[in-house]
Order: C-alpha cells, then structure tokens, then sequence
C-alpha cells in the first residue's frame, strides 16, 4: 500500500473509500475493449482494404477507430473562467478544540471527527497551461467533505478582493485578463487594462497593494495563507449568531519568491509550484495549516470603523485576533488529474447545518456565480461526479438532464407524495435550519455609508511592511506600470498611489515617468496591525524537510564531503539534487567511487533549488570554475540570498564567484560570508553540516 494511503486509512478516508467503487488500474493483465466492452485485437491500425503491394481505402465501418478519434475529439471541457491553472490534493481535517460556543455544525464541534478534504490551489488570470509563478493572487479552495454534506470554502491567500458589489466581477476580471484586441498579455497584471481598472475603482487600492508585495509570488502553495475573504455567519444551539472569518496559515510559514526566480521559473519550471506540492505529499512531507477564525457577535457588527462586511477590508487581527481550532493537512496526490482536479468543482453557497451567509454583497453574488459556471464547465449533473459527490446520503427529487447516473428507484418524483417518500428533515434530524435575520431597506442600487471609505487599509497594509517588503512593493509597481504603456494609465496611478503614501508615489514615479506628487492627497494615519507582514509568520518548527538542495560535482569531487552532506539531507527529509557537469557517471578523486547525477547543469537552473552545496576536490573544483554555467549557478543563488555550503577547494571558488575574494577571514570566521548565508569549511568533517542545514531551515 501506498504510503500517503496508508496515513489516511481509518478515520477521514470516506472519501477515498467512496473513489474507490469508480477507480480502476491498468494493469498488464488488463486487455484493451472497446466503450462498450469488446476486446480489440488491434490498437494501431484503422480497418482498411490492403493488398501486398498497394494501400486501399479506409473503413468508416470500424468502430474501434471511430470510437477513439470521437472519443479524442471531445476530451476538452471549458477551462474555468478565472482560477483555470491549478493543482490540488486530497487531505484531512482535524479539530483540536470546539467552537460549540459560536457554532452547532459538528464539523467545528466534534474533535473526534476527521473530516476528509481535497484542496485545489491555483492562480487567477492564467489560462490551464500557464505558468504557476506568474505575478496573481493564488486561489485556496477547500471541500470538506462532512457527514452532514459538502462544505466549500472558496479561498485565496490574500484576505481582501478588488471589489465590494458582485455586479463589477465581469468588469475585475475583463480588465485582468489578456486584452480583448490582440489576447496579450497571458498570466499578467502589468498592462493598460490592469491598471486602468484600479485606477477607476478606488476600492481596489487595498487588494492592488497585496498583490503588489510579496504575496503575489508565494515560494510553494505549501507557504501560503489562507483566507475566506468574504464574511460567513456562525449559528450556536442556543440560536445565537456570530460573524465570522477563516484564516489558516501555514506551519512551513509563509515566504515567497523574489521577483527574478520567478520571472526565470516561468519560462525553466512553469510547474513549479503543481511538482513542489506533489514531490513533497509523495516524500510523506505533508503540508499543514493551522486553521482558524474570526469571531465578532452580532450584536457588535456596527463597532467598527470599517463595515465587517465589506470584502476589500481585513479584520485586523488586533482587534479580531484569530482563534486557531483545528488543522488542514493534506497527504495523498490525486490518482488523475482530469477527473480529480479539473472536475472538482466548488460552490460558496454550499455550507452545513451551523454556518450561514452574511449580506456581504461580493458573497451574495458568488453564490448565484458557482453553482453556474458549473452548469457550463461540467453539465447539470455535476455533483454526481465521484468527485464532487458528499460522502453523506444524498436523495431529493432533482431528476434526469445530461449524464445523469444515478437510478433512483420508485413511481414518484414530487413531493408531497402519497407515499410519504424523501419527506424534508425536522431540524431535530439535522435539517439546516435558516436564521430568522430581520431586513428592513429600501430597494436601491447602492452600498452602505461605509463601503465608501478605500485607503485606510491600504495604509494600513503599506505601514506594516517590513523595509524590504515595502520595497519589493515599489519594485513591483514599477515593473507594472512599465509595461503600460498609455501614458494615462501610469501618471495617474502615480497620483492614486499618493493617496497611500507620498514616498511610495515618488518613488514610483520616478522609475515608470510621470510627475512625481508633491503633497500627500491624504495624510497617512500611521498605524499598523499585526500580521500583515510575512515576517510575522516565521515557520512553527524551523525544518529542512522538503528543501531542495542542489550539490554541484564535477569528475575528482571529494566523495568524504559528498557522502557526508548526501546522508544529513536525506536523513533530515531533504531533497538533494546532484547537478553534474553531465549526466553520465561521475568519478570522485580517489578514482573509484562514483555517482549518477539526477540532472547536469544546463539541464536544471539554480532557481529551482533552495540551497546550494559544493565539495571540495582540485579537479572537480577546476571544472567547475572554468565552467560559465557553474560559476552563473552559484552567483544566481547568491544573489537570491540562498544558503551554499563549500568545503575544500570549493571555499575559494564560491568566495571568487559571488566577488568576495580576499574580503573574508578563513576557519570558522566566514563573518561576511555567513551573514549571506554562505557556510563554508576549509577542512571536511562529516559532523560539521549541522550549521548548513540550521541556515537552510529558515
Ligand atoms: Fe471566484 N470564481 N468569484 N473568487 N474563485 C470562480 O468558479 C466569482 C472571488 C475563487 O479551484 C469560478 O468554479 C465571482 C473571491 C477560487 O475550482 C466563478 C466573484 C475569491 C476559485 C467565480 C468571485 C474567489 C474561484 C470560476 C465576485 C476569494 C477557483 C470557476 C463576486 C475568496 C475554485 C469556478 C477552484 C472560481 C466567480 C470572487 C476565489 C466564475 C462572481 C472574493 C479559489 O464562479
């Protein structure tokens, strides 16, 4: 069995289970039929009239060769419209403490349960075949599958959106996505449209600025926080309501790419981020999120200065603080990719008895869009598919359409019957029950008075930054508002950004043109709030499982170092890559040991790895020296301050690659060195790797 199988046998595995009756294996026993069951004695050749020495015609008559290019002409289904690049896994639920006090849904309540899960992360503007480090928001969609049906949260991993009112989505995304003249760009932010949209939409001052930072190209879905955006309702046994919000955050804590791995990952790995979460599930490193939420009483819904349900503000944690429950951990690849992650589809409204809606206007709005876009990607019997079907009993009078399975048995499909067939659940036996929510208004197209208000938060969110945050922040505008090149698109969202801060506009301005404001267009109000900035979410437990690290050896390496620092990375759950200079066999100095690569340099580039390792050896080391490529390899981690290691000869190589050469003291007082993260030893000692690997784990 399956090692990530067996971990979830047991508890939480009904889903799995339920897979099971609809999975089946090719197996070489296994003989080749038609659809309809008839084996084939043939695969590679239409029917035809043949003679020995001349071909005839082709057979329309042969259904084995029709069935196949039929079949073939119709695998594609409408990728989604927005979120349509991604990648998921199956995983678990679990419950450390009862919210029973805000809440009566026994997914929340009962530790004892572990409730199964699949996740699909992905991005936002990039078609199905767009790369996974793209500059995006990256979409964070949960089902639990429940013993009291589907709940789907429908998650991001930026807490805010662009927009506050449903109704302006089409306009979000028209604008994203690739200009309608000419379908440019694929997968970007930076162009006229873009930013023409943000320009005109003053609610969409907060979201730009997250996209903008480091959160827009995390490291792995694996560092990502999660957030449900938009505000749900809890309702407890006694009947009493709370607002709510779902947060989780990562146990590996949450980092990112800097800008130039990503821009190269996009053209050298452009599934980056779908391998790393599946090289770690397969290497039982399974990602963990703490889970957790927002609580504020119904009765305190007005207190604040911000309307709780407004999409486009957070709940500053200061105020709100999260109260983490339980965790989401997730621990088995899909078996296929088409029927698991593309099929899967989810739905804000779906939620169980215990949670309720708010009149969060983006939340209304998605809960009609949902469900609809379903109908159009998969067909109206979408949640029979095994994937998306609940774990629970499921029996109502929806009948027939396109694909329907199920065969549902009896001479009535209405209700009331006179049978008394498939009556609605009491309450008492688990029927959700709807909230008697009192609504007093008046019909109009409009907002509430304080959806009016855009640039606190953003002011908020920029305060918060750390410096280095803050100027990859600046960097991201430049390089976007320089790739519009309407001059009215830039100088005016130069003006837009003075309304934040006026050192940011200056700033800006300067890099992408336009004239650089001289006043702010609002005073900044100079607070902050915690946990806006990743460097208040280090990781729980520091570790270098799951990292890559490269080690770079060319013929005569020191096998001592080799081995050494080999047997510490796997014994610690790392990953090492050995990159040689060829593919081929390797020998070490002593003549004789030797060892096969997994890829040779031009084959595998530096930014797909964290760490970067060299062991000594004359030769070896002489090689790579007068290799461009393994000299570019090491200056390129370098400069993405990634952690080398070096021993032997290969101390001075690395020292004279990053252009440091003569500026460091030797022995164990690599000061300058080490404050880069650069760890190096003149002499091996098998034991001495300890302090790399400390460097690596953070
Ligand atoms: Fe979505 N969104 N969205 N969205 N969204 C879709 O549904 C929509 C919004 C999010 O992995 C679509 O099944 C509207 C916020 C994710 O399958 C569609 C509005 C947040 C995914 C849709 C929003 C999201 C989607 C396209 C504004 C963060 C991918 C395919 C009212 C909380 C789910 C699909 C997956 C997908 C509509 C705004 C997250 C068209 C109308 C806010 C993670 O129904």
């Amino acid at each position: 069995m399956e090692k990530a199988q067996q971990a979830i046998m047991g508890h939480g595995s009904d889903k799995i289970n339920d897979l099971a009756q609809e999975t089946k294996e090719m197996t070489s026993s296994a003989r080749l039929t038609t659809d309809y069951g008839v084996k084939q004695t043939s695969a590679d050749d239409w029917l035809k009239v043949v003679s020995q020495d001349k071909q005839g015609p082709m057979l329309l008559e042969d259904p084995l060769g029709r069935e196949r290019i039929h079949r073939f002409d119709h695998e594609r289904i409408p990728e989604r419209v927005v979120h349509a690049r991604g990648s998921g896994a199956f995983g678990t639920f679990t419950l450390f403490e009862s919210a029973e006090d805000v809440t009566c849904a026994p997914v929340l309540t009962d530790t004892s349960r572990k409730t199964p899960i699949f996740i699909r992360f992905s991005t936002v503007l990039g078609s199905r075949g767009s790369a996974d480090t793209v500059r995006d928001v990256r979409g964070f969609a949960v089902k639990f599958y429940t013993q009291e049906g589907n709940w789907d949260i429908v998650a991001n991993n930026i807490p805010v959106f662009f927009i506050q009112d449903a109704i302006k989505f089409p306009d979000v995304i028209h604008a994203g996505k690739p200009e309608p003249h000419n379908e440019v760009p694929q997968a970007q932010t930076a162009h006229n449209n873009f930013w023409d949209f943000q320009f005109n939409h003053t609610e969409a001052t907060h979201m730009f600025m997250w996209a903008m930072s480091d959160r827009g190209i995390p490291r792995s879905y694996r560092m990502m926080q999660g957030f449900g955006v938009n505000t749900f309702t809890l309702l407890n046994a006694k009947g009493e309501r709370h607002f709510v919000k779902f947060v989780w955050t990562p146990e590996l804590g949450v980092h990112s790419l800097v800008w130039d791995e990503a821009l190269k990952l996009a053209g050298e790995d452009p599934d980056f981020h779908r391998k790393d979460l599946w090289e770690a599930i397969e290497n039982g490193v399974y990602p963990k999120w703490k889970f957790g939420i927002q609580v504020i009483p119904e009765a305190d819904e007005h207190k604040f200065d911000f309307d709780i349900l407004d999409a486009t503000k957070i709940w500053p944690e200061d105020l709100i603080p999260v109260r983490y429950i339980g965790q989401l951990e997730l621990n088995r690849n899909p078996d296929e990719f088409f029927t698991q992650v593309e099929q899967i589809a989810f739905c804000t409204s779906h939620i169980v008895p215990g949670i309720g809606f708010s009149n969060d206007p983006l939340l209304q709005g998605r809960n009609f869009s949902y469900f609809d876009t379903q109908l159009s990607r998969l067909g109206v019997n979408w949640q029979e598919l095994p994937i998306n079907r609940p774990v629970c009993p499921v029996m109502n009078f929806n009948r027939d359409g396109a694909m329907r399975h199920t065969i549902t048995k009896g001479t009535v499909n209405y209700w009331p019957n006179r049978f008394e067939a498939c009556p609605p659940a009491s309450e008492a036996e688990g029927g959700y029950a709807e909230y008697a929510e009192k609504i007093i208004g008046i019909k109009a197209r409009a907002r509430s008075a304080k959806f009016k208000e855009h640039f606190n938060q953003a002011q908020l969110f920029w305060n918060s930054m750390s410096p280095i945050e803050k100027n990859h922040i600046i960097n991201a505008l430049s390089f976007e508002l320089d790739h519009c090149e309407d001059p009215v698109v830039y100088t005016r969202m130069v003006k837009r950004l003075a309304d934040i801060d006026l050192g940011l506009a200056q700033t800006v301005a300067n890099m992408v043109g336009g004239e650089a404001p001289t006043e702010a267009t609002r005073p900044n109000h100079g607070r902050k709030a915690p946990n806006l900035s990743m460097s208040d979410f280090p990781p729980a437990k520091p570790s270098i499982a799951s990292r890559r690290v490269a080690i770079l050896v060319a013929d005569g390496y020191d096998a001592v170092a080799f081995n050494a620092v080999y047997a510490a990375l796997t014994a610690a759950l790392a990953v090492p890559l050995i990159i040689g200079t060829r593919r081929n066999k390797i020998i070490a100095a002593d003549g004789t040991t030797h060892i096969t690569p997994h890829h040779h340099l031009e084959g595998f580039r530096s930014v797909m790895v964290d760490a970067l390792f060299i062991p000594g050896g004359e030769k070896s080391v002489k090689t790579l020296s007068q290799s461009g490529r393994a000299v570019h390899w090491v200056r390129e981690a370098f400069g993405h301050l990634k952690t080398i290691g070096a021993t032997g000869e290969a101390v001075a190589f690395v020292e004279k690659a990053v252009g440091l050469d003569g500026q460091i003291q030797v022995s164990s007082g690599d000061d300058l060195l080490e404050s880069f993260g650069v760890v190096t030893l003149r002499a091996t000692k098998p034991d001495s790797f300890g302090e790399f690997k400390e460097i690596v784990k953070g």
